[in-house]
């Protein structure tokens, strides 16, 4: 046989023995990272943090809470009352950075109220698998009636401030100047907004005055949808989000002190109706974001790498996509996202990623819930 005849019949057969089929998940997609399962078949698990120990606290969707360690899994009962309709229930879990000194874990989640359901950031100690001193932070004082949007993710800064985000709630989702929804610009609601307070839920002497008001409050940042990741970039102490866009125009944003992120008014999206949400994309008195997904991949849970042990992603930012199932790899160069790489395609609806004290990454995938350990090889 000819030799170029015989390079391209071994060509053709290795294109053919390498080709994936789309249901198939392929952990082996990256030679540098081994996975492991380590929790299986639970209903959805939106929260998870660590204890300095190395435990690790988990929520599922419908409002259990649980601790992992060594392989068992155990539920933490005690929990206050918590609606799951729709897009709420229990969400983000977050443990006190100085947890060892004051053995304090924070939570979001829904419940019902008056006329519909509320957002809330609760805290608590968790005494031999039951939630003791729960306190109720935040929350939201009008209802939400469609179930939807309510962010919502937890972090502490380097100063020990704790940020959350929470989701514009209300009636509808609608974009627009003449949306029925307008919470997210209502700079007297709790919700549509990232809030910053001490770690005792009050407001710190250092937050912004919100235009019209003549004291600070607990608002941080306004015009937000459905930050569903939130994160303080350990490199730079200043605040990352990532937020749900409409029919595209998914964003992720840096947090600055006062500033409008333009929901419901200004949006790189579309209304579900094919309608534009606003006739530009930019406002001179809006916050751009620094990276926008379009179409929509539904960004969740974040982290940024900080451990050694993954040489080539260290200081990489990664993203959960809860519609389009794969974990997202952001190269970052200062305060730009300058390459995505896709993880793990088609692996699930993936709902949160965190850093171990362990330095390995956890990622929270759906249907069913499960939690894949990644270490480097
Ligand atoms: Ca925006």
């Amino acid at each position: 046989m000819h030799k170029s005849i015989y390079f391209l019949f071994i060509l053709l057969i290795s294109i053919s023995c390498t080709k994936k089929t789309t249901e198939a998940v392929d952990f082996t997609i990256d030679p540098t990272i081994d996975t492991l399962t380590i929790v299986n078949n639970r209903d959805v698990i939106w929260g998870m943090d660590f204890l300095p120990s190395g435990q690790l606290i988990f929520g599922e969707k419908t409002g259990k809470l649980f601790s992992f360690l060594n392989g068992n899994i155990r539920e933490i009962t005690g929990l206050p009352a918590i609606n799951a309709d729709g897009q709420g229930g229990l969400l983000d879990i977050k443990v006190h950075p100085n947890y060892n000194q004051n053995g304090f874990v924070y939570c979001t989640y829904a419940a019902n109220t008056t006329g519909g359901r509320s957002w809330n950031l609760g805290r608590f100690t968790i005494n031999n698998f039951t939630v003791t001193n729960f306190q109720v932070l935040l929350t939201t004082t009008t209802p939400n009636t469609w179930a939807g949007h309510y962010g919502s993710r937890i972090d502490f800064d380097r100063d020990g401030f704790l940020y959350v985000s929470v989701g514009e709630g209300g009636t509808t989702s609608y974009g627009g100047t003449n949306s029925g929804n307008l919470n997210s610009q209502n700079v007297q609601s709790i919700w549509g907004k990232v809030h910053r307070l001490t770690d005792a839920g009050a407001v710190p002497n250092t937050n912004p005055i919100m235009p019209g008001a003549t004291t600070a409050s607990t608002i941080f940042s306004y015009g937000h949808r459905n930050p569903q990741g939130l994160i303080v970039n350990p490199f730079t102490n200043e605040v990352w989000e990532t937020e749900h866009g409409p029919k595209g125009g998914d964003e992720v944003n840096i947090i600055q002190r006062g500033a409008n992120y333009g929901w419901p008014l200004v949006s790189h999206g579309m209304n579900y109706d094919n309608t534009p949400v606003s006739a530009s994309s930019t406002r001179s008195d809006i916050t751009a974001p620094i990276y926008t997904w379009s179409p929509s991949i539904a960004p969740s849970g974040m982290t940024f790498i900080t451990n050694d042990q993954f040489k080539k992603w260290k200081g990489n930012l990664l993203v959960g996509a809860l519609s389009f199932r794969y974990l997202s790899r952001l190269e970052i160069e200062g305060n730009k996202i300058i390459k995505e790489h896709k993880l793990f395609e088609n692996i699930g609806r993936v709902r949160n990623v965190k850093q171990g004290p362990d330095g390995a990454i956890y990622v929270s995938i759906e249907g069913p819930g499960r939690i894949i350990k990644i270490t480097a090889k």
